[in-house]
């Protein structure tokens, strides 16, 4: 039997089944080869992949996952540029610590992190308000409405040409802001209907390629989320604005969390960082403390 070899890139997979479109834009219908399976590889939206296709027959198999430029566990994809984290200013309440998670989660990943507070036709003042907890913590917010398109071409602009995913909780707005910069008809979903079905609306990964040579990624949104186990004195490396201050400490390394003349802990006193994404961080910081010592067990 003549087998063709391709490469593409993995848009979808559900169930064992992989949607993956080559470079022509032609799509194939893909699963992993077993070898893969036993290496326990398993292949992530955004992946580059070889696959082989029998002549004739209508799904072929994924041979190698390429190598990858980054990769996330949640949500579960690989190869992305930048993660727009969602929030919404309103409905839901914003859970600002989910936020905190996803871009930590994402730098050490090597991934920029863009943080978009939507539904800013709903409470202005709130956006506002969350996007100054942010200062000096990564690219200025973007503050959209994907009702309304105020905010969506500065955040198109943004995006363009690279490998985006949308993250966030469930019903912040995802897939409305993708609809909403591309011209796209995702399905969306109000809260109650979520809460009835006790679901997100997105329930699986989509890379979609959009005009200008750039891909954005749709995730489904969650309630909870962990952070990757690691060092807890790394998590100060995740925060653009402790980092800006690595060194002037007294004490070194320093947690900048209860030590004596540290200058994180100044610069809040002074308002520069703003107390409640600190008291997050030190929430995690003592988290990350305690899941490390539990490490092994
Ligand atoms: N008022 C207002 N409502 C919005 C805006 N953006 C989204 N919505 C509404 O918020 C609800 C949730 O939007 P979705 O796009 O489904 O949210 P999602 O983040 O994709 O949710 P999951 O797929 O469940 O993770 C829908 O009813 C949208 O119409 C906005 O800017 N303003
Ligand atoms: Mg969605
Ligand atoms: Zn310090």
């Amino acid at each position: 039997m003549r087998e063709t070899e391709g490469q593409g890139v993995i848009l979808q997979g559900i169930g064992g089944f992989y949607t993956a479109r080559d470079a022509s834009g032609a799509e194939h219908i893909l699963r992993a080869q077993g070898k893969l399976r036993r290496e326990r590889m398993k292949p992530k939206v955004g992946d580059r992949v070889a696959f082989i296709c029998g002549e004739g027959e209508e799904q072929g198999w994924i041979s190698r996952v390429l190598p990858r430029k980054n990769a996330l566990t949640r949500p579960p994809v690989a190869n992305i540029d930048v993660m727009a984290v969602v929030v919404a200013a309103a409905t839901p309440q914003p859970d600002l610590l989910l936020a905190d998670r996803l871009m930590v989660n994402a730098r050490r990943a090597g991934i920029d992190v863009q943080l978009v507070v939507n539904k800013c036709d709903l409470d202005g003042e709130q956006a506002r308000e969350i996007a100054r907890q942010y200062r000096g913590a990564g690219p200025e917010p973007i503050l959209i409405s994907a009702a309304s398109g105020a905010g969506v071409e500065a955040l198109r602009a943004r995006l363009s040409g690279r490998i985006c995913a949308l993250a966030g909780q469930s019903g912040a707005g995802k897939s409305t802001t993708i609809n909403a910069l591309y011209g796209l008809d995702l399905e969306t979903g109000d809260l109650s209907r979520k809460i009835e079905r006790g679901r997100n609306t997105t329930r699986s990964c989509r890379l979609i390629p959009v005009a200008g040579g750039g891909m954005v990624l749709d995730t489904p949104g969650f309630s909870l989320l962990e952070t990757d186990v690691f060092d807890p004195v790394e998590l100060k490396d995740s925060y653009p604005e402790l980092s800006a201050l690595e060194g002037r400490c007294f004490f070194q390394p320093c947690y900048h969390a209860s030590e004596p003349r540290c200058a994180v802990r100044e610069a809040v006193a002074r308002g520069e960082i703003d107390p409640r994404r600190h008291a997050r961080y030190v929430e995690l910081l003592e988290e990350m403390k305690q899941r490390w010592r539990d490490r092994y067990d």
